[in-house]
């Protein structure tokens, strides 16, 4: 399987890929403020493609539950000296916005990770015209309300057709199917449970024949496991422990704060699929 951003095939390496979160934002859950100066964010940046992110994922607005949207225009001021500092590095930019999507892809950013999965209708078209990655994620709700008692029916069903047709409003925007990439948004809108069933989905969501995206790394269900609600940083271990069953289960990108551990989880998972026949040399 290939994911075509700009002309670089980002599932080259058949292992999955660790995406590198880098958070220019004072209010970001996990590392909220600690990445807002431009300086503080680069060299974040430089460290996580050392110890091996695939791609950086540069965002300048939190979603975490209860955060209410950022202006494009502060979203591309906080952006701005960060794409600048990290040029020629692989980056994705997390924007719902297609204004901070465009400036983002000027300047060198080859996929866009919209949460909103094409909300703004200027999105598609901007990603079509740079020949851009996409990610679409699922999502109920915005970041104010979605933990607001939400429900589903079958939440691995929902989901997945959600992202059925969002992958089809996309190729029919003129977005090549080759450039999407699918996310069931895990913590967006969901309870403990709904996630879980979630990660227990991927194989399920792979076989919609597009690269499954995962990005629960730190978030709060992950700090439940023990019975106690333990904070984001201590939450490795379970993140961990998803990324590495992520990674059996057929996901190919992890987006993630702890890149160093998560790369050597996945290479043992990866280890253990070679040897099951499935992994890095059956994979092509
Ligand atoms: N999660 C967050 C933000 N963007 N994008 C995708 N595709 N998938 C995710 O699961 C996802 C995402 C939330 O995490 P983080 O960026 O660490 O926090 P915040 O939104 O508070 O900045």
């Amino acid at each position: 399987m290939t994911w075509l951003c700009r002309g670089r095939d980002l599932r080259a390496d058949a292992r999955p890929g660790v995406m590198g979160i880098v958070n220019v934002t004072p209010d970001s859950f996990s590392d909220g403020g600690r990445f807002l100066a431009p300086d503080a964010a680069i060299a974040h940046g430089r460290a996580l493609l050392a110890e091996g992110a695939d791609l950086l994922d540069v965002g300048a607005e939190s979603t975490r539950p209860g955060s209410d949207p950022v202006p494009p225009a502060e979203q591309v001021r906080r952006l701005a000296p960060v794409l600048e500092g990290l040029r020629g590095a692989p980056l994705s930019v997390d924007t719902a916005s297609a204004e901070v999507a465009a400036f983002a892809l000027e300047r060198g950013a080859i996929v866009v990770n919209d949460v909103t999965a094409l909300a703004d209708p200027a999105m598609a078209g901007v990603i079509a015209r740079a020949g851009a990655g996409v990610v679409l994620m699922h999502a109920r709700g915005t970041p104010r309300t979605m933990q607001d008692d939400p429900r589903y029916d079958d939440v691995a069903g929902e989901v997945e057709a959600f992202l059925a047709a969002r992958l089809a409003a996309a190729t029919a925007a003129g977005i090549s199917p080759e450039a999407v990439a699918l996310d069931p948004g895990i913590g967006f809108g969901k309870t403990a449970d709904h996630n879980w069933a979630l990660l227990a989905a991927i194989p399920r969501l792979a076989a919609l024949g597009r690269p499954v995206v995962i990005g629960a790394s730190r978030k709060r269900f992950l700090g439940a496991v023990a019975g106690a609600d333990d904070p984001p940083e201590r939450r490795l271990e379970a993140s961990l422990a998803v990324a590495a069953l992520a990674a059996r289960d057929g996901a190919a990108v992890l987006r993630v704060h702890d890149v160093a551990a998560t790369v050597r989880a996945v290479r043992a998972a990866d280890a253990v699929r070679a040897a099951a026949g499935v992994g890095t040399r059956a994979r092509t």
